[in-house]
């Protein structure tokens, strides 16, 4: 009688115990997610060819899309804000920031352009962004980065996220400063980011280069939204483009992001293959992934 007493508070403290392990297990393995719909949201760069698509897509995403640009924006639209200012202005981007959950960063320059613009808006403009992030408490960051990260990669190579930069310009050269910033403020501050090595983000991929590194807009959101909502992403690189059955991009380190693309470049493919029906491959655009951008002088 004892022992099957003893017995069976063992038993009853042991099934406690595996219970409370069970229970701490389920609270390691599933952090508390970030949320699925944010307060406030900041879209920098929204007057921008990408900020535009992205503009109406996120507001369902958020309570308060807060746009911002350099110049006018037009109406606001309902729930959203507009904020002008410069990312090179170190007090407008203090104010910008100001109670945003979650930043998307579509601002800055996008294409190859001779230093000083890069430096204002690529350079400093990052610093004066993560500076006003670490002071007005933003969780993360969604950034703009861009294949020219890894431009003079060859065609014939893939790339993973881990592999070294290999810029083919100033643009590409100003968004490699970015990503180390942003593992910067990781390291030292806490702050997430999901750094989007973007390919070719246009209606339909326009030539055969952009066969491998088109990135169709509804994948640009899934994109976002994935890198905004994945509960954990400390720093992560990512390129970002659709399910092309040509890639030179290799996203096996950012597998935790979750990103699914559900569109492809090949439907496309008969039309810019009669389009453009031959290659020079001894064109350097045609060597390179970055296609024209390794070519395209700063210098005017
Ligand atoms: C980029 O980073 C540019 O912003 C965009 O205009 C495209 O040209 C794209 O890369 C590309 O590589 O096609």
């Amino acid at each position: 009688m004892y022992c099957a007493t003893v017995r069976q508070r063992l038993l009853n403290a042991s099934k406690a115990e595996a219970l409370s392990f069970n229970l701490k297990k389920i609270i390691m393995l599933n952090p508390p997610a970030s949320p699925l719909k944010f307060p406030r949201l900041l879209l920098t760069g929204a007057g921008g060819n990408l900020g535009k698509e992205l503009r109406p897509r996120l507001k369902s995403y958020c309570d308060v899309l807060r746009v911002s640009h350099r110049s006018d924006l037009g109406a606001s639209a309902p729930g959203e804000e507009i904020m002008l200012a410069s990312l090179e202005n170190k007090e407008q981007m203090m104010t910008l920031m100001k109670d945003v959950d979650a930043v998307v960063h579509m601002g800055g320059v996008s294409t190859e352009q001779p230093w000083e613009p890069i430096l204002a808006s690529n350079i400093v403009g990052m610093v004066n962004l993560y500076e006003a992030a670490r002071l007005q408490g933003t969780k993360r960051i969604v950034f703009a980065s861009s294949n020219h990260v890894t431009g003079f990669y060859r065609q014939d190579e893939v790339v993973n996220t881990k592999m070294p930069p290999k810029p083919d310009g100033f643009y590409g050269l100003s968004k490699a400063f970015g990503e180390d910033l942003a593992e910067l403020y990781w390291a030292r501050w806490g702050i997430e980011t999901v750094s989007l090595r973007i390919g070719s983000s246009f209606v339909e991929p326009k030539d055969r280069r952009m066969l491998a590194s088109w990135l169709s807009f509804d994948d640009l959101e899934r994109l976002v939204v994935a890198a905004l909502t994945a509960p954990i992403v400390g720093h992560t690189i990512i390129y970002g483009m659709s399910d092309n059955q040509t890639t030179w991009w290799d996203n096996t380190h950012a597998k935790h992001i979750g990103y699914r693309p559900l569109d492809s470049s090949d439907v496309f493919r008969s039309a810019v293959e009669a389009r453009q029906p031959t290659i020079d491959g001894t064109d350097k655009a045609a060597i390179y992934q970055g296609g024209a951008f390794v070519k395209a002088s700063p210098h005017g």
